[in-house]
């Protein structure tokens, strides 16, 4: 149903602002830029455009190749603009929210559990899709877009992305069958092309892993590892570098991983949550933060006292939910 009232509300709109979240990531791409393509192509005389923060997408996704020749700078934004905001529903984390804000009517869709925390005209949110990108997806088919295999491979990156190639989605069938709707239409050598550049290593990475393997904890059925600035600085990384709490993942006797990540600069630590089951979210939420029950994240200002306390709340949780599943 919503995704009937989305597709006749872009037809019926001349003006449309795509944007995307703040760090996007695969997905959001998939549903700004890559929806954006999608629309362009079936809609070539509707004035289409997106906010983009053109430097970190550039340097991000690099192999993707973006044109940034759709990117308005947002000062031109009115009422007569209808906006469009996948993959968040948190008005703060809109990259340019406050042209966002000026549109004259909202769209959010979202696959995260949060509330919305702004008004929008249609809010279509499903938390059972694996990703934000299979609504985009949808919302695409009921507008009868044909698909090529440049906006394919950037609907694919995001269900990629999201879903971990397949393996978050688990029985959830509908990534795979979109997928394979997908694949129909892009050629070998760019799928190619995406997966080498999705799972390239560079040797900043392998210094971060061996960093990682070298110094992680494992106590209690919790792994974790603290970036401090300090050790940063020692590897010569940015704070956003450090963002890959899944290379402690699924470690023997272990039910969930953190990372917490000391953003000096910026004054704060990045909390990374990752379980194979415990409702990591709840733990997140205390600490100001959500995100997935198996995926969440958190800030908190620097204070290594209060990480100790979130380890402990951690090991206290999956104790419990170990005895509640029989696990342990
Ligand atoms: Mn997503």
């Amino acid at each position: 149903m919503k995704i009937k009232l989305i597709a006749k509300k872009i037809k019926e709109s001349k003006k449309i602002v795509l944007f995307h979240h703040i760090m996007a990531d695969g997905d959001s791409i998939s549903c700004s830029y890559g929806l954006l393509k999608s629309l362009k192509s079936k809609f070539p005389k509707k004035i289409i455009k997106w906010v983009a923060e053109i430097d970190f997408l550039k340097e991000r996704f690099k192999f993707l190749n973006i044109d940034f020749k759709d990117v308005i700078s947002g000062k031109e934004i009115d009422k007569t603009w209808t906006g469009i905001i996948g993959d968040n529903a948190i008005l703060e984390r809109i990259y340019g929210s406050e042209f966002f804000q000026k549109t004259g009517y909202k769209i959010c869709f979202d696959h995260h559990k949060n509330k919305i925390n702004f008004k929008a005209n249609i809010f279509y949110q499903d938390s059972t899709l694996g990703a934000s990108s299979i609504q985009a997806y949808y919302i695409a088919k009921e507008l009868n877009v044909k698909y090529n295999s440049k906006n394919a491979i950037l609907a694919l990156f995001g269900i990629l992305t999201d879903t971990g190639f397949f393996k978050y989605s688990l029985n959830d069938y509908r990534p795979l069958e979109i997928a394979s709707q997908l694949l129909k239409k892009i050629e070998n050598n760019e799928l190619d092309e995406l997966y080498k550049s999705m799972n390239k290593k560079t040797q900043k990475d392998l210094n971060i892993q061996k960093f990682t393997l070298n110094n992680y904890k494992l106590k209690n059925g919790v792994a974790y590892l603290k970036w401090k600035h300090k050790d940063q600085q020692k590897l010569n990384i940015k704070p956003e570098d450090c963002a890959k709490v899944n290379l402690i993942s699924n470690i023997e006797n272990s039910g969930a991983w953190i990372f917490f990540i000391e953003y000096k600069e910026k004054n704060f630590i990045r909390i990374e949550f990752r379980s194979s089951g415990l409702p990591v979210n709840e733990i997140a939420k205390k600490f100001g933060g959500g995100g997935h029950q198996r995926a969440s994240g958190a800030k908190i200002n620097i204070d290594w006292n209060l990480t100790n306390k979130i380890i402990e709340e951690t090991q206290k949780q999956l104790k419990i939910y170990n005895k509640k599943n029989k696990l342990d």
